[in-house]
């Protein structure tokens, strides 16, 4: 008789053919979620990824390295993808220009990364290539900075701090500390300009004032985010007039910079000005330690782990928050002398 090719061959061939098919970028429902990508690869008894098993592959378009918190954002996201072998990382720094990150997107897009997760650096000008990574069933997550309203659709999520409640908050501290009735003269140091960080900022710190007509903001200028611009328009403003009881300044590079140019102009930060920042930088809780600066609005930037829950909760097909919100602090005071020793950026 002759013999049948045992049917199991033609059995185990077709499940290779499914397999094969079940690979490759996920679907998008066109709701902004995406649905998860397939699952890739198995697990060993203990549950730990086969090594053999396809990596899920993130592209990040980082923004640059303008500041501590930027540089602790970096590390986060490098420690978290590189040390889990789950992941493959590919990684591009746009020195401030989004341009870059727009090329750097394409690149990703290109070469069907599993998800893209983006900084960017200004709300505006995403919706064409968020749409081509959309198109190309790309999930993507914006991390610490948001994009213009109305393009909810173009990304999964935006993890994130409330920047509005750190403008309120950075307001509310000041009022506690000069008194409503108080008379307050501010120059604001301004991020970088377009970013929803900056905006935001603003905006809730101005909230906070508008009904206290003593408090006035009398100069308010970007400083980009930068310890040297915060200087340098510390410098201009002070060579003009030096009758400034505080400086707000959107993170606390700038306010640094401001430190240095209060000295300079032989005035004492800290007690003449008053100093707030927003962020949290370990160089922030020193100045306040060292009675330089008064208060630290935190900021988380150690945003890769949630990244990393965010991408394998959608995997799991899970429904995921449109923000996810990082939980914050106020320092100042001893309570910041006593955070100290454990900052970790
Ligand atoms: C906030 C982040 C801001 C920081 C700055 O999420 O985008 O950008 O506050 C950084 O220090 O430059």
């Amino acid at each position: 008789m002759k013999r049948q090719k045992p049917y199991w061959l033609a059995l185990i061939a077709i499940m290779m053919i499914a397999m094969m098919a079940g690979c490759g970028n996920s679907g998008n429902n066109g709701a902004g979620n995406t649905e998860a990508p397939p699952a890739t690869g198995t697990a060993n008894e203990d549950n730990t990824p086969d090594a053999s098993a396809k990596k899920i592959v993130v592209g990040f378009a980082q923004i640059g390295q303008e500041s501590g918190w930027r540089d602790a954002e970096t590390a986060s996201i490098k420690e978290t993808f590189t040390n889990d072998p789950q992941f493959e990382l590919k990684f591009s720094d746009a020195q401030q220009k989004q341009e870059n990150q727009i090329k750097a997107i394409r690149t990703f897009i290109a070469q069907k990364v599993d998800v893209i997760g983006l900084a960017p650096v200004v709300e505006s000008g995403w919706e064409t290539v968020l749409k081509e990574a959309k198109d190309a069933g790309i999930p993507v997550f914006l991390l610490d900075r948001g994009i213009t309203k109305g393009n909810e659709d173009l990304y999964t999520s935006f993890i994130g701090s409330d920047f509005i409640l750190e403008g309120e908050n950075a307001a509310k501290w000041m009022i506690d500390e000069f008194g409503a009735d108080a008379t307050v003269n501010i120059v604001q140091l301004e991020g970088t300009v377009g970013a929803s960080a900056a905006n935001d900022r603003k905006k809730g710190f101005e909230d906070g004032i508008k009904d206290k007509p003593g408090y006035k903001i009398v100069y308010s200028q970007t400083g980009d985010f930068t310890r040297a611009k915060g200087k340098e328009v510390m410098e201009a403003y002070l060579k003009k007039d030096k009758n400034i009881q505080v400086v707000y300044a959107h993170n606390d590079d700038m306010a640094l910079g401001a430190i240095q140019a209060i000295e300079e102009a032989g005035l004492k930060p800290g007690t003449d000005i008053k100093i707030i920042g927003v962020d949290g930088i370990k160089a922030a809780f020193e100045a306040i330690k060292e009675g330089k600066m008064n208060v630290t609005v935190e900021c988380n930037p150690l945003l890769g782990p949630q990244l990393k829950q965010a991408i394998l909760d959608l995997k799991a097909g899970k429904e995921l928050e449109k923000w996810i919100k990082s939980e914050e602090d106020v320092y100042f005071g001893q309570k910041a002398i006593d955070a100290l020793p454990n900052r970790k950026y």
